[in-house]
């Protein structure tokens, strides 16, 4: 789908209704996403507009405006990348004003995805979920082509193209899911194997600090990296708790935005938490949107339909200026506040874990530490 090397320029808008701070943070985030796969971003720009024009999205004048701006050669792997996901008549429209190929965010992020996937279940979730967003798209270009082709003798054959691809897509996603239905059985099956085992799962927004606390918590390396989706797999291992039978699930993080293609897919994935006894949902601290990411997080552990307690801390606090520890403490009084870099505060998760863990197993009905209530 996306070549990840190249110059790409990113285009976003400004709706009467969005929060320009909040539209400027989510440039920058795609921007890092542009990064993570391997791109370098050379220009962007965000369109006050007061509605998405329907045929390009933004302002024709200002598609016009970045072929100015947007120094590329023809040699040269080059895309505009728009902060949304257009439409595909939208896509066909710029792409014929400007000559350049046009990614939208939920293509990037899917890009992000396949790049990182490992495990066969996850390669196999990324796929499910890029055909399932190039269907619809296909049927587009499908009505389109026979539109444009007009004539007799154009539209069978396009037609009939178009069928075929589509067949062969629908046949591959159900290959797909059977395969998926086949692993999901198995990880169904350890997930019931450990049904009297403590299990926590860490959720959150990307680049949280959620593989850098699991890799704390369990005593192994696990992927860290300042990068958006590191992880897409799952990982499970023992939580370190002093022989305490308890385990913790590394996963795939959120995003705002997230492509609905992705949600549907990873659902097996999303389970584990989902299925957690407790759920941990690390927030960045040091992040000047931390409350938006936390609300994204709350929304997706909610479409998940997370049923256990979930237990919000803060990360990153060797990042963070006193006073907003000070004032989120104040609003989050339940929080707890670490910092999995320098292992502040670490000790005293373990030990909470390791009350609630035995809580779970009804080996002892030990209190709550104070610090915690
Ligand atoms: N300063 C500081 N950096 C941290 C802390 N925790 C994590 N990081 C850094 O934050 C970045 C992201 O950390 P990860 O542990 O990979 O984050 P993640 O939530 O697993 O991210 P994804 O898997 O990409 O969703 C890395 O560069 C970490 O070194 C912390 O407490 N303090
Ligand atoms: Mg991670």
């Amino acid at each position: 789908m996306f070549k990840t090397k190249g110059i790409y320029f990113l285009v976003g808008i400004k709706l009467p209704q969005d929060d320009v701070s909040i539209v400027e943070e989510s440039m920058k985030e795609l921007e890092g996403l542009v990064k993570t796969a391997g791109g370098e971003v050379v220009g962007s720009l965000i369109q006050n507009r007061q509605h998405i024009d329907p045929a390009y999205y933004i302002g024709k004048g200002k598609v016009e405006e970045i072929d100015f701006l947007f120094d590329r050669t023809e040699n040269q792997e080059s895309a505009l990348v728009f902060n949304a996901s257009l439409s595909p008549a939208q896509v066909r429209n710029v792409q014929e004003v400007l000559d350049c190929r046009v990614i939208t965010r939920t293509e990037l992020i899917l890009d992000i995805f396949a790049l990182h996937a490992r495990s066969q279940i996850a390669r196999l979730q990324v796929e499910t979920a890029q055909l399932s967003y190039l269907l619809p798209r296909l049927m587009g270009q499908g009505v389109s082509m026979s539109r444009t082709g007009g004539g007799i003798g154009t539209r069978g054959p396009g037609e009939t193209k178009l069928e075929t691809d589509r067949r062969k897509i629908n046949n591959r996603i159900s290959i797909l899911k059977k395969e998926l239905k086949h692993l999901e059985k198995s990880s169904l099956e350890r997930r019931k194997s450990r049904s009297d085992v403590f299990k926590v799962a860490i959720a959150g927004y990307t680049n949280a600090g959620k593989s850098s606390l699991s890799t704390r918590l369990i005593g192994e390396e696990l992927l860290i990296a300042d990068q958006l989706f590191s992880t897409v797999d799952t990982t499970t291992r023992k939580l370190k708790l002093g022989g305490v039978p308890a385990v913790l699930t590394d996963t795939v993080g959120f995003i705002r935005d997230i492509p609905h293609e992705l949600v549907e897919s990873f659902k097996s994935t999303l389970a584990e938490t989902a299925y957690a006894d407790l759920v941990i949902h690390l927030v960045d601290l040091s992040s000047p949107f931390f409350e938006e990411k936390k609300k994204t997080a709350e929304i997706l552990l909610e479409e998940i339909e997370v049923k256990a307690p979930i237990l919000l801390i803060f990360n990153k606090l060797d990042l963070v200026e006193t006073q907003t520890i000070l004032d989120a403490k104040v609003t989050y009084p339940q929080a707890v506040f670490l910092s999995a870099k320098n292992s502040d505060g670490i000790v005293e998760l373990q030990e909470y874990l390791k009350v609630k863990a035995l809580d779970f197993i009804g080996l002892k009905n030990a209190d709550t530490p104070i610090w915690y209530q």
